[in-house]
């Protein structure tokens, strides 16, 4: 580009005011939706008071134009390189270092949650977070275009009438009702329905023993609209089905599906089996362990039920390998979504590698949420404000293993590669699925 540059013409001055114009607007651009100013306004202006001297000088002395445009050229990479250097790091009240200060908004919020919302446990409300996140995120669709939906947007929190109503969201207005109230208690302001969405379920997460501490961005601008009916993935779908669904909604591939499945080993159905309520998908519901991957490959024998009748098939429901009824404990359920991907040939083998592999599985968790959380969104317009989730509670430190009286001769195998060695856990009989986090037998 060789601008023409003679006797302080405007071209002398635009390339100055082009990048003054940049760093300006960045420094004003209200994150989207929300009125606040996501850069460090001072050193903006600074870099623009500095480009602005050094420009007007140069422009006072007469050379030749080709020098001039070659100085505007130099001063203007610079200036760009200058503006991509992050803002100063900030300190939050707790003392958690940001890059922005409006991560900082999110501290409070977090304790808020964890205290009156999740009790510190990864029950029932974690769960149902962790769910809500998935149902608003995956609802948008590339071959329908954006007026479908607008992904990781918070919709079900600002129009809770429409999606909670589709079939697909079953029992998801509980997560919403949930978080209602911390969107319109008036205490998080900067905070947008998207954001708390997906920050709610990196807080939920975290609250499962043996979880990773889930990346978390900011600056998701409200939804405008609900997204269509039709869009979430439903355990009756077949595998071809619901990998179409994940990549027509933003290019997730098969090993993206199965590592966001990861969620389902702190997971219960209420609304899948007729009149059956918090059915684990695993042995181990409030621990983010790899049983799910394990469990999922056992022959099953039967439907959760009341021990002394066998339960009832629901939609989309297959036969578990721990069926039975066992005090509080209503025995586990499969989805046959889950059945379908774990032997399909195409998730067959990278389910199975899940197993006993949490620092795989957890990884791979961490990077699919990573992408889930922002669909509908350019990352790079985002904040990174991951140092505000909280740290995750430790696992346990016990390996996959059988369930008493299962053993790998109940290995439905479907991947061709070697089986992990795994031990059995003692106990003559079906083992008893805990029914609350801490044990009880109520909660
Ligand atoms: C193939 C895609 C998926 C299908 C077909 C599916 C289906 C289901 C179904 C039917 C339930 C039971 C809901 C109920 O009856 O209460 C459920 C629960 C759950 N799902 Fe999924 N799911 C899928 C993917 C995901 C993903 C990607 C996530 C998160 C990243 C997720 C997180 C959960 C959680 C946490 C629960 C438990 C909710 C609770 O315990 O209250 N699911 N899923
Ligand atoms: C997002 O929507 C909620 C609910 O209508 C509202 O309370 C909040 O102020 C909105 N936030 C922004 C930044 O517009
Ligand atoms: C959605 O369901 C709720 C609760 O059942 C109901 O009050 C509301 O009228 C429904 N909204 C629509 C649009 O059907
Ligand atoms: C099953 O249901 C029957 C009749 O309602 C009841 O008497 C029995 O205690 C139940 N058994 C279990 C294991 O829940
Ligand atoms: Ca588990």
């Amino acid at each position: 580009m060789m601008l023409s540059c003679r006797n302080r013409t405007l071209a002398c001055f635009l390339p100055f005011a082009a990048v003054g114009f940049i760093s300006l607007s960045a420094a004003h651009s209200p994150l989207p939706g929300t009125g606040l100013h996501i850069r460090n306004y001072h050193s903006f202006h600074r870099l623009f008071r500095l480009i602005s001297l050094f420009g007007f000088d140069l422009t006072l002395q007469t050379r030749p134009r080709y020098i001039m445009a070659f100085l505007n050229f130099v001063i203007l990479a610079l200036a760009l390189t200058v503006t991509a250097v992050p803002s100063r790091n900030s300190v939050c009240s707790d003392g958690t270092v940001v890059s922005n200060e409006h991560c900082c908004d999110f501290v409070p919020l977090a304790q808020d949650l964890i205290e009156n919302l999740f009790e510190g446990e990864c029950g029932e409300k974690a769960h149902e977070v962790l769910r809500l996140s998935f149902h608003d995120a995956i609802a948008i669709s590339q071959s329908q275009g954006p007026k479908a939906g607008g992904g990781a947007d918070g919709s079900m929190l600002i129009f809770p009438d429409i999606e909670p109503n589709f079939t697909a969201n079953a029992g998801i207005i509980g997560g919403v009702d949930d978080l209602l109230p911390f969107m319109s208690s008036g205490k998080y302001p900067t905070i947008t329905a998207g954001d708390l969405v997906q920050f709610g379920a990196a807080v939920a997460v975290g609250l499962c023993p043996g979880a990773p501490q889930l990346e978390f961005l900011a600056g998701r601008p409200n939804a405008t609209a609900p997204a269509v009916d039709g869009l979430i993935p439903e355990p009756q779908d077949s595998v071809d089905k619901i990998l179409a669904r994940f990549q027509d909604a933003a290019n997730l591939n098969a090993e993206d599906v199965v590592s966001l499945l990861v969620s389902h080993t702190v997971a219960r159905a209420d609304h899948v089996a007729p009149n059956i309520q918090t059915a684990p998908f695993d042995s181990t519901p409030f621990t983010f362990d790899t049983q799910f991957f394990l469990e999922t490959l056992l022959v099953g024998v039967g439907f959760p039920g009341n021990g002394t009748s066998p339960g009832i098939a629901g939609v989309g429901e297959v036969e578990s390998p721990l069926p039975d009824t066992i005090g509080a404990d209503i025995g586990e359920l499969r989805l046959q979504s889950d059945f379908a991907l774990a032997h399909d040939e195409r998730t067959a083998c990278f389910w199975q590698s899940m197993i006993n592999q949490e620092a795989l599985m957890t990884a791979r968790f961490k990077a699919a949420m990573a992408k889930m959380a922002v669909i509908g969104h350019k990352a790079s317009n985002l904040i990174d404000c991951s140092p505000v989730v909280p740290k995750p509670i430790p696992g346990l430190g016990k390996p996959a293993s059988y369930p008493a009286t299962k053993s790998f001769a109940n290995i439905q195998q479907s991947c061709p590669s070697p089986f992990p060695h795994l031990t059995t856990d003692p106990g003559a009989a079906e083992t008893a699925i805990p029914h609350c986090p801490g044990g009880e037998t109520t909660c």
